[in-house]
């Protein structure tokens, strides 16, 4: 099940290295827990007990702008893990500027987001990408942008596709969820799901996915205020989960809130276990100017409960709260996470 579960679930990891967008193909499958050996990271844990059995962290690496994408020579690279699991590796494009999401259609058609704030489709076959928007409203700064995109679960049907992004109230930076509607190669019918998310030069979080439920989930990060984290009337610092038109689901932990679990600092990756339909979470640790450096969680998220930043952190237990599942210090920087 493994990687091949990886390119089944079209979540796809940036690399940033060079501007270039890469996949990675399974050669063989991984048998236990290992470091690539190559320029970029995949950190694998495998056996673990009843439900893991792989979760793939991505890590972030340097950022770089170039010209415009194209399509590259289709040079392959084979990487070796340490315990000799191979990887083959095929640039899709190159030449981007901070590609942050990757979500392919059933068709096959790869959308993707550059935070700057583009989005782009690559069709199946086709040599370049097309560019659906350069979205005016997103305001690039820090680590902030257009990062999440997700298509509806009925997307072939209703064409909807959700964007989250930073851009700039009365307030300052802050993040939102919108919605459009994808018809041709152009978008309509703008609706915004969420709105007064804290925003920042740092913290974004930004991940956007549909859970096997339908519903859609939104990591937030603490916009580098760390206690509205543990505050359940900011949007900060939290995982949300709202229904597609974004109106609150009835089975929230508060039914009157869009809050699904609080205590996070700044969580990228969300992944259901593809068996068991457990949630997986991944969230970068304090850097030193914010808690000792390190301290990259992953969290198995649980509806309504508190995962304890700013309270605890590391390795950390306190009654009440959830430690990680698993702790990583010194950081991966763990951006994204796909089963
Ligand atoms: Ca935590």
């Amino acid at each position: 099940m493994f990687l091949e579960k990886c390119l089944e679930t079209f979540e796809w990891f940036r690399r940033f290295h060079s501007g270039n967008l890469v996949f990675p193909n399974p050669v063989e499958r991984p048998k236990k827990q290992n470091d690539i050996d190559a320029e970029w990271t995949v950190t694998v844990e495998s056996d673990m007990s009843f439900t893991l059995s792989a979760l793939v962290l991505l890590q972030v690496l340097a950022a770089a702008s170039n010209p415009p994408a194209r399509t590259s020579s289709n040079e392959e690279k084979v990487y070796t893990a340490r315990d000799g699991t191979r990887f083959k590796v095929e640039t899709v494009l190159e030449n981007l500027v901070i590609p942050w999401s990757v979500v392919f259609d059933d068709a096959g058609d790869l959308y993707f987001t550059e935070r700057p704030g583009r989005l782009q489709v690559l069709r199946k076959g086709a040599k370049a990408p097309l560019l659906i928007a350069a979205l005016d409203e997103v305001r690039p700064q820090g680590e902030g942008g257009l990062m999440g995109l997700a298509l509806h679960p009925e997307f072939e049907k209703n064409g909807y596709i959700y964007v989250s992004y930073t851009c700039r109230d009365r307030r300052g930076p802050a993040n939102k969820v919108v919605r459009y509607r994808l018809k041709g190669s152009a978008l309509a019918d703008r609706k915004e799901i969420i709105t007064n998310i804290p925003g920042s030069v740092v913290h974004n979080g930004c991940r956007i996915k549909f859970g096997p439920d339908g519903k859609l989930y939104i990591t937030t990060g603490d916009a580098a205020d760390r206690e509205i984290a543990q505050d359940l009337g900011s949007l900060g610092g939290k995982i949300l989960r709202v229904n597609d038109d974004g109106s609150i689901p009835s089975d929230n932990p508060d039914p009157s809130s869009p809050i699904y679990t609080f205590g996070m600092r700044n969580p990228q990756g969300l992944a259901w276990h593809p068996d068991s339909g457990v949630l997986f979470e991944t969230e970068h640790g304090p850097s030193g100017f914010d808690g000792p450096g390190g301290g990259d969680e992953v969290n198995i998220i649980e509806p309504g409960k508190n995962y304890g930043w700013p309270i605890i952190h590391h390795r950390e237990k306190k009654q009440g709260l959830e430690s990680p599942f698993l702790e990583y210090t010194p950081a991966v920087a763990p951006a994204s996470a796909c089963f």
